[in-house]
């Protein structure tokens, strides 16, 4: 069977040519205006970035190559006896648009185990770190130094040809993405006194290898959950910061490591994936000052009281979406299938019913549904994995794939240096002086 650098081989030049066609037929037109509002308001809504893997609509969410998360859970391949779709696909039809075959899902299974061994001096790297030192931080150093074995910073000082770029980012996207698990779970054990990290499995998939990884691997409700979480966080189209960050910096021709170390300090932000950790502080200071029978008028109390101490409600609000997050019902899906009584999922249940009423009444929030990181962390501390400020470490793993995915075909395009413009007010001032 054909693997996956084959297959994108044969896509690339058509694509570069369908590229060229949609330039020559489009490339003069305009989305429409820009106001002074979006360069002072984060560019929120500015059509400035391609990005293919996956488009974010504001109602219906997010569609990789337009599939929805239910079609993702119905069409792709899954583990044998699971019911949740593999990784290894998600990445296959990030990269190409198609549904690849069992077997090929079950190739990428291998290779990225056979690639999964990190260098010994990352892992020293790894174990020098202090406990105090957070998570996220050592995720970010660990992909960092992968740099030192780049394929892409070797090739282009050996005077790389442009057209033959996306080959080494190929290599090095893959394995960054095989490595990830043993970073995860290195960090994991390290922080958390987990003992010592056991051997990646090459017969088994790549979610089953993260949780044995983390110390869960018997639990195959946890693999499960592992699959769907990766899935579900791979990918939220180019804006956000993680995605937009990465290929900024891939846009330098930093490689694949430099330019996803960066995402991560991005997706490290209290606004972005550290929400999830957030949200179950934020749970927990509910719990203890309510105690366990907490009734629907409490809840509002305890959100307004958030509110009004100048601090956002974690996991609720989104700068594109305008709807419930399909990525929070999946996850609450899950919830009704395999813990449908747990207490903390209940809670998050009731909130559910409560913020958004508070968020419309406080009249500030656009969108006042609750987004993927609402619901991450309960599912996790259902299965023991309590160690909350970890959880944004397992939104960097599957961010991996979606940024990845994008590096690839950046570089197969040609994608130049990002430099958009920028204005002092001054300058705003005297642009618009007359008009
Ligand atoms: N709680 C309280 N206030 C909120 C809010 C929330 N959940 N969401 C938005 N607001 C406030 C904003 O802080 C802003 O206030 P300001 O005018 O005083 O600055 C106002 O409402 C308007 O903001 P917006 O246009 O609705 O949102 P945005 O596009 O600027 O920001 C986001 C989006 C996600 C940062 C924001 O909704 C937020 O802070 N949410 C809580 C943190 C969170 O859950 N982040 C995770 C998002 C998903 C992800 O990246 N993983």
């Amino acid at each position: 069977t054909q693997t996956l650098k084959e297959r994108l081989a044969e896509l690339i030049p058509a694509e570069i040519e369908n590229v060229k066609a949609v330039r020559k037929e489009h490339g003069a037109k305009a989305f429409g205006q820009v106001t002074v509002d979006q360069v002072y308001g984060g560019m929120r809504g500015l059509p400035a970035l391609l990005w293919d893997g996956s488009v974010l609509d504001a109602e219906e969410g997010i569609r990789f190559r337009g599939k929805t998360i239910p079609d993702c859970q119905a069409q792709l391949p899954k583990a044998p006896g699971g019911s949740e779709p593999l990784p290894e696909a998600l990445f296959w039809l990030l990269l190409t648009g198609e549904v690849p075959t069992p077997e090929q899902t079950q190739a990428l299974s291998k290779e990225w185990a056979a690639r999964a061994q990190l260098p010994e001096f990352v892992e020293e790297i790894l174990d020098r770190c202090p406990p105090t030192l957070h998570p996220m931080t050592q995720f970010s150093m660990a992909v960092t130094a992968l740099n030192h074995d780049s394929a892409f910073a070797k090739a282009y000082q050996q005077g790389i040809s442009k057209k033959d770029y996306w080959g080494p980012t190929f290599e090095d996207s893959m394995d960054l993405i095989a490595k990830l698990p043993n970073i995860a779970g290195r960090i994991y054990r390290n922080v958390f006194g987990k003992g010592k990290l056991p051997a990646i499995d090459p017969s088994k998939d790549y979610s089953a290898n993260l949780a044995t990884l983390l110390g869960f691997g018997d639990n195959e409700a946890f693999v499960e959950l592992l699959r769907l979480y990766v899935v579900i966080h791979s990918d939220h189209e180019g804006g956000n910061v993680s995605a937009h960050t990465g290929k900024l910096v891939g846009s330098a021709l930093s490689d694949p490591f430099l330019a996803f170390g960066a995402s991560l300090n991005g997706l490290a932000g209290p606004l972005h994936g550290l929400a999830n950790q957030e949200v179950l502080i934020w749970l927990r200071k509910m719990k203890a000052q309510i105690g366990d029978d907490i009734s629907d008028e409490k809840i509002k109390e305890y959100v307004w009281a958030t509110l009004k101490g100048g601090q956002v409600i974690p996991g609720y609000g989104h700068a594109v979406l305008r709807k419930t997050d399909p990525r929070y019902t999946a996850q609450r899906e899950f919830a009704l299938k395999h813990l449908p009584d747990d207490p903390l999922f209940k809670l998050v249940g009731q909130i559910y019913k409560i913020a958004p009423d508070v968020l419309l009444e406080a009249g500030k929030a656009k969108n006042p549904w609750p987004n993927v990181d609402a619901h991450s962390g309960v599912l996790l501390t259902y299965y023991g994995l309590d160690q909350m400020n970890f959880y944004t470490v397992l939104f960097g793993v599957s961010r991996a794939f979606g940024v990845a995915a994008q590096l690839i075909w950046d570089r197969a395009l040609g994608a130049p240096l990002e430099r958009p413009k920028s204005y002092s007010t001054e300058a705003i001032k005297k642009i618009f002086a007359n008009k």
